[in-house]
């Protein structure tokens, strides 16, 4: 049984995934408008896969016979100066989430909820691979540079991560 300061920080988790989603699609929308049509297939791919993880943690609460709480979700920024602008929001954004999990993974242990403290490793180690995803994007843009052929090269290559 969860207490209720972990259904909370746990359903404030669900929101923030959600809202991640949301950053992604925007994100999308802005590289689809600008041409960039692997960024755009790759983010909205990456939409997708924020929506389930959210999913996971709203069964994981629903399971335990808690309430899973859907909240007010904030508009995302819809305008970026470049692909690096928006790459660099990316991985800013997965650090900010990767403090949030280990918040709940610091909560957990505090509260002695072993099976939810379990159940976070999961995120543990998808918020490592996540920053090194975003990372290594942002490693390639500085690379290969954006001017000229070089925006082209590195919109193929993201369009190309789609697992
Ligand atoms: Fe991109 O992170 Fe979810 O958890």
């Amino acid at each position: 049984m969860l207490s209720q300061k972990m259904i909370d920080k746990l359903n404030e988790q669900v929101n923030l995934e959600m809202y991640s989603s949301n950053i992604y699609l925007a994100m999308s929308a802005w590289c689809s408008s600008k041409g960039l049509v692997g960024s755009a297939k790759f983010l909205k791919d990456h939409s997708t896969e924020e929506l389930s993880h959210a999913y996971k943690l709203f069964d994981y609460i629903n399971e335990t016979g808690a309430l899973a709480q859907v909240g007010q979700i904030d508009a995302p920024k819809s305008d970026f100066v470049d692909i690096k602008d928006v790459f660099h929001k990316t991985y800013e954004h997965e650090l900010k989430v990767s403090k949030s999990i280990f918040e709940l993974v610091d909560a957990a242990l505090n509260e002695k909820d072993y099976a939810t403290f379990n159940f976070l490793q999961w995120y543990v180690t998808e918020q490592h691979e996540e920053e090194k995803l975003f990372k290594d994007i942002l490693d390639k843009i500085d690379i290969i540079g954006t001017d000229g052929r070089g925006l082209f090269m590195i919109d193929r290559e993201i369009g190309n991560l789609i697992k």
